[in-house]
């Protein structure tokens, strides 16, 4: 049923994810009128979409998760150190029900337009079945990672077998029994779906161009212990995570001896030393490597150290010599990808049944019929599986027609460059608010965290506005350029500036390259954010 009719709201919200239930739960809880859109048939936002096989958080459930709650954290309990996508969803839709959220969720409703009606300073905004919102404010948490890419191989349409996008994958689960199986893309899609579809699959083809880095997870239930010591010290981890970056994404279990070395400079260890901190990180698992030290991103001969560690892992687990180099990061840097933590991902190439084909120096060439064409020979398959990534941090919103002042789309100002200001407004779009967008720390932190602390500050800046009696408000474009600035700035001296990744934009034809989310940590974020609010908000025109 479509309303031609407007609703008028004095908020919409944009994504059922974490961020858009959150920001829902909070307009609501400040008396306003707002109603969350999501294009899924439920919650979840990427975690509803991206239910490929062996999808996985990469990031601890126990600080993958709300903390503003005590009813939702004394309610509920994870059951594993890695949460599946299904448990994810089933929180989040305990989340919804114990918040009663979902009355105020209309599923079904992809957006595609919105329109910025200066004169009456509302945010007009269509769904694509035909309904209508008028809404004073507009926040967006459309997802940093939610917008899928198929790879850049021309004759999709003329394959005649099944063809699967990780990010768009069917309610119903595919079965590969029996059949031969391609893949394009081992980022962190890839790397979690490969295992478990070589397990059931005739044969796995694994199309490789930029092998990345690759940490065990090293999973494991959570016991009755793990769960009471996380009662007891929650408040403690999530207060050190707030305020120090410690205890990141795979570290909540590790003792202080290992989280100090993260403080330190390489160059603060013997390479002896060095190697044993890089191998209990390794047995550890998850997401860890990273932070083994304070400038792994800044010290290249300290990176080259760590990339010919993880390499030399490479060689010993892979058998076959020639599918280890196929698999093995060369002339990239570690840390320019984000990191891919998954279980038996290596140990999967040991099997007969799969096969790995380099397709760096020879790229694909084309989609046949009967499946892909590589340096002039065809590969058939039955089942294609595109593990091809994201158009990061901007695609959900560019994807959208979204009409600032004087017409201006957002498509066309970030067409050069994702400008924002705090990553939570941008020049031209009032009353535009962002949750994990460009010039926000995102999906380069805890994002669930980070998503927290955002709704939190628009909510309290919306707060102001109703209580000054203002209606509008709008970036500065100074303090954009600035922040913008302050952006770039970060990554200098680091090896992020020579990346070729998602973080820079350059996995999507055409797009401007430049780092997308910021980098100088949750601390300096949160620092620069409380102190514009302290100072009435400033750099953002109120009318
Ligand atoms: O996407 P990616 P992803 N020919 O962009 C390849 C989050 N995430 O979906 O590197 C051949 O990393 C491409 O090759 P190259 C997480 O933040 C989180 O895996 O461009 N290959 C690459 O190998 C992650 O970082 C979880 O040379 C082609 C792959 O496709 C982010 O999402 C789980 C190609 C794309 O890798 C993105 O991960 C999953 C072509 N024409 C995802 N085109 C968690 O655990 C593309 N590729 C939370």
């Amino acid at each position: 049923m479509t309303n031609s009719e407007p609703i008028v709201l004095d908020a919409l919200v944009l994504g059922g994810g974490f961020g858009g239930i959150h920001m829902l739960h909070q307009l609501r809880e400040m008396g306003l009128t707002v109603v969350a859109l999501e294009a899924g048939t439920g919650v979840g936002g990427a975690w509803y979409w991206n239910r490929y096989p062996g999808a996985r958080c990469d990031i601890e459930s126990l600080v993958y998760c709300y903390s503003f709650s005590p009813i939702i954290d004394d309610e509920w309990s994870w059951t594993e150190r890695y949460a599946t996508q299904p448990e994810i969803v089933r929180y989040i839709n305990f989340v919804c029900d114990r918040l009663d959220l979902r009355k105020d969720i209309c599923f079904n409703s992809r957006l595609v337009k919105a329109t910025f009606d200066e004169e009456a300073g509302f945010w007009t905004l269509h769904t694509e079945n035909g309904d209508v919102y008028r809404a004073r404010h507009f926040v967006s948490s459309a997802g940093p990672i939610s917008e899928p890419i198929w790879p850049d191989i021309p004759g999709r349409e003329k394959f005649k077998g099944e063809i699967y996008h990780t990010a768009k994958w069917p309610q119903q689960e595919p079965d590969f029994r029996g059949k031969r199986v391609g893949v394009i893309g081992t980022g962190s899609s890839g790397t979690q779906l490969i295992p478990l579809v070589a397990e059931q699959a005739k044969h796995l083809t694994v199309f490789v161009r930029t092998p990345n880095f690759y940490a065990n997870a090293n999973n494991r239930p959570l016991t009755d212990s793990d769960q009471a010591w996380w009662m007891q010290n929650r408040t403690r981890i999530r207060e050190r995570l707030r305020t120090s970056e410690i205890v990141g994404s795979g570290d909540v279990f590790m003792n202080e001896e290992m989280l100090a070395t993260r403080l330190r400079k390489g160059d603060e260890y013997s390479e002896n030393e060095r190697r044993e901190i890089l191998e209990k990180r390794w047995q550890f698992g998850g997401a860890t490597m990273p932070r083994a030290f304070v400038d792994i991103l800044t010290n290249h001969e300290l990176n080259d150290e760590i990339s010919g560690f993880l390499r030399a892992k490479i060689a010993h687990i892979i058998k076959d010599p020639a599918t280890a180099e196929i698999m093995t990061p060369r002339n990239i840097y570690f840390g320019t990808k984000r990191i891919c933590v998954g279980t038996n991902f290596y140990e999967t190439f040991n099997r007969p049944n799969v096969t790995a084909v380099g397709v760096k120096k020879t790229p694909i060439e084309r989609f046949s019929e009967k499946g892909l064409v590589v340096d002039g020979k065809e590969h058939e398959f039955d089942v294609i599986i595109c593990a091809s990534g994201f158009d990061a941090l901007t695609g959900a919103l560019t994807v959208i027609d979204i009409h600032g002042v004087d017409g201006k789309t957002i498509k066309d100002v970030w067409s050069k460059g994702s400008d924002t200001y705090l990553g939570i407004g941008v020049a031209g779009f009032p009353n535009l608010h962002l949750i994990g967008g460009p010039g926000s720390p995102s999906v380069l932190v805890n994002v669930v965290m980070a998503n927290e602390y955002q709704v939190g500050w628009i909510s309290r800046r919306i707060k102001y506005m109703r209580d000054h009696g203002l209606t509008r408000v709008d970036v500065d474009p100074d303090y954009q350029a600035k922040w913008s600035q302050t952006v770039k700035d970060v990554i200098q001296g680091t090896v992020l500036v020579s990346a070729d990744s998602w973080y820079v934009g350059t996995n999507v034809p055409g797009k401007a390259k430049g780092i997308l989310a910021y980098a100088g940590g949750m601390v300096n974020y949160k620092q620069a954010c409380d102190a514009a609010a302290e100072r009435k908000y400033e750099g953002f025109v109120f009318s």
